[in-house]
C-alpha cells in the first residue's frame, strides 16, 4: 500500500507513529506529496489533502482518523480502544489533538498573509482554541495511559507541529505537566523517527 504524506504534516505524522509502532513500514510505501495538491494527487483524495493511504486493490482511505484506524486493525494493535468508554475517551482525545492542530495550521496561514490582508480576529479565534486546548490537555494529561491510544498520538503530532512553526511559543513554561508527559511520550522510537525536520 501507498501512503502520501509530507514530512511537516501532523495528520500524516499520526499515521506514520502507527506504521512504526505495529511494524508495518515494510508493508507501505510512503509517497511525498507536494502541497497544494495537484490534478495527479487529486485523484487520489479529491480533497487535495494529505494524508491519504491507498491499499493494494487501489482503495483509497482518508483521512487521517480513518486511516491510523484501518492500520491499527490491520497490524493488530490497541490504538483504537474497540468498545467502552476508553474508546470514546481516545475518539475525543483525537479530535482535541487533531483540531489543535488544525488551529495551528489555520492560524499560520493567517499570519504569513500580507499584513493589510490579515485578520486579527481570525488569529485571536484561533489563539483562543489553542490556548484553551493547551490548558484541557494540561489538566487532562496526567490521567493519560501509559500505553498510548491513538488519542496521545494525535496531541503528540499537534504539538511537534506548534513546535516546528511557532518555536518561539513558550507553551512549555505555561503546561508543564504536559510538557512532562510529551517528554516521555517523545522518548519512544516512533515519536523520534517521525519528528518533522527543522524548519
Ligand atoms: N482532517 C484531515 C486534515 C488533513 C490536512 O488538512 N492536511 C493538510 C496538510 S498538514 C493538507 O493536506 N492541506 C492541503 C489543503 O488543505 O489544501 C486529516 O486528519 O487527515
Amino acid at each position: 500500500m501507498r501512503l502520501y504524506y509530507s514530512p511537516n504534516s501532523p495528520y500524516a505524522r499520526k499515521a506514520r507513529i502507527v506504521i512504526h509502532e505495529l511494524g508495518l513500514a515494510s508493508r507501505v510505501q510512503s509517497v511525498l506529496v507536494k502541497l497544494p495538491a495537484d490534478a495527479e494527487f487529486r485523484a487520489v483524495n479529491p480533497l487535495g489533502k494529505i494524508p491519504a493511504l491507498v491499499l493494494d486493490d487501489n482503495t483509497v482511505i482518508y483521512d487521517s482518523p480513518v486511516i491510523c484506524e484501518y492500520l491499527d486493525v490491520l497490524g493488530r494493535g490497541r490504538f483504537f480502544p474497540r468498545e467502552g468508554g476508553e474508546r470514546w475517551r481516545a475518539l475525543t482525545l483525537q479530535a482535541l489533538g487533531d483540531g489543535l492542530a488544525d488551529a495551528v495550521v489555520r492560524r499560520n496561514q493567517e499570519r504569513r498573509l500580507p499584513e493589510a490582508n490579515r485578520s486579527a480576529s481570525v488569529i485571536q479565534h484561533q489563539t483562543n482554541a489553542v490556548e484553551s486546548a493547551f490548558r484541557a490537555l494540561d489538566l487532562g494529561c496526567a490521567s493519560f495511559p501509559s500505553e498510548p491510544t491513538i488519542g496521545e498520538v494525535a496531541v503528540c503530532c499537534a504539538i511537534g507541529y506548534l513546535d516546528l512553526r511557532v518555536p518561539e511559543d513558550g507553551w512549555r513554561d505555561r503546561s508543564r505537566r504536559l510538557a512532562r508527559w510529551l517528554a516521555v511520550f517523545s522518548r519512544r522510537p516512533s515519536g523520534g523517527a517521525t519528528t518533522p525536520p527543522p524548519a
